[in-house]
């Protein structure tokens, strides 16, 4: 197995997205709590991602959701975050919040709010333009919950033609990846339920279309690496929204759950090519904290993708490959275990320490004095929320 020096310097091109949202307030389908220290502005939650980057090193881009996140000036917004050491990562459109899409947007049968769902499409555009954002990212509320309410196969012409006209507004460098996700807010048909669903709508659009994974978004059991695999391969995988599952779209702390998995996930997408400097897919996370506090919460994650992402670097491949070729189960299935169960924390901390970081960025938060400081500043005005 190589050691963890030499795999170290693989782990220096790590970049994770953060979302805004996982700043702001968030909640069940019973109940959105407020917390002290809850950003009010959208300039407070990338000063919280920032205190996550400046911390971990591992989180230089911060990903916005319209409206949530709308303001007069993108551009000015984008200075900000520079001045913060942030760059404004993927842009979320959200129709799934106005009175208007309640049976659909971009598949709509209504023309004019489908028409309005591909207009505020063209808006985060514009966004992306001034806020130099290469991905729109697209996840639809859309689908039914009664057999015989909606017709399955005009919902889907619609969509292809919606989807069409926005790919076409896209700048040159920009991208747009699909989301897809196997029920709710409808629970009887969605109209973008699977990853090939996904697939075969961003194959119909061009270069530039692929598929955003959410690890929370399948049924249980899946085997959710064999589709990062598949992606891969089709050269579709742009963009990860990593969150941790236990029941359905739990969104809780990547790897808390199930670390083996994202470990397995990790590995598929080292194996696949996805993690070279230039692969094009984006690491994001797509979380909230209802009961810990947000910014621990968000170290916390882009640690766990971060020791995953090492321990999966030290599978030996080419002794796996040996012992696949040999026909050698459990000699192969060994060797990948061997890296899972490595412990590479305290190599971590001195990766961290060699390179100006704290070695434990949980502990330094807690002594920073960074919450008590937000918790007393951020009285008044409105918490930021879903
Ligand atoms: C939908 O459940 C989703 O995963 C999409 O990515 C949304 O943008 C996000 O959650 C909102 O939290
Ligand atoms: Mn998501």
């Amino acid at each position: 197995m190589p050691t963890f020096e030499q795999i170290a310097s693989q782990l220096d091109h790590q970049a994770i997205e953060v979302p805004s949202w996982a700043y702001g307030n968030s909640g069940t389908r019973f109940k959105v709590f407020g917390s002290a220290g809850t950003p009010r502005t959208v300039e407070e939650k990338i000063a919280d991602a920032a205190a996550v980057q400046r911390f971990t090193g591992l989180a230089p881009k911060v990903a916005l959701h319209i409206p949530w996140d709308k303001v007069t000036d993108y551009s000015a917004l984008r200075t900000y975050a520079a001045e913060q050491g942030m760059e404004i990562g993927t842009i979320n459109s959200n129709t799934f919040q106005d009175d208007d899409y309640r049976l659909g947007g971009l598949t709509h049968h209504d023309s004019r709010i489908r028409q309005k769902a591909i207009d505020h499409h063209f808006e985060c555009i514009e966004i992306m333009h001034a806020a130099g954002s290469q991905d729109l990212k697209i996840w639809l509320a859309d689908g039914s919950n009664y057999p015989g309410q909606a017709d399955l196969r005009s919902r889907q012409d619609r969509l292809a033609d919606s989807l069409r006209q926005i790919y076409s507004k896209l700048g040159k460098e920009q991208r747009l990846v699909l989301e897809y996700k196997i029920f709710e807010p409808a629970f009887y048909h969605t109209d973008v339920p699977d990853w090939g669903t996904a697939l075969t709508h961003v194959q119909a659009l061009g270069d530039r279309a692929l598929v955003c994974l959410d690890t929370g978004h399948h049924a249980p059991s899946t085997n959710v690496e064999f589709i990062v695999t598949q992606l891969l391969r089709a050269r579709k995988l742009g963009s990860f929204d990593f969150n941790s599952r236990n029941y359905a779209d739990d969104d809780l702390i990547v790897g808390s759950a199930d670390p083996f998995q994202l470990f397995r996930i990790l590995f598929e997408v080292i194996r696949g090519g996805g993690y070279e400097p230039h692969s094009g897919v984006a690491f994001m996370l797509d979380q909230c904290h209802n009961v810990e506090k947000k910014i621990p919460g968000q170290i916390r994650s882009v640690l766990n993708v971060q020791e995953m992402t090492a321990r999966a670097l030290m599978v030996d491949r080419e002794a796996l490959t040996g012992a696949q070729e040999a026909s050698d189960v459990l000699g192969a299935h060994e060797i990948f275990m061997d890296a899972f169960y490595t412990d590479v924390r305290p190599a971590l901390a001195g990766w961290r320490e060699a390179r100006g970081l704290p070695a434990d960025p949980m502990q330094a938060y807690v002594e920073s004095g960074y919450q008590e400081k937000i918790e007393a500043d951020r009285v008044g005005g409105t918490q930021m929320s879903w």
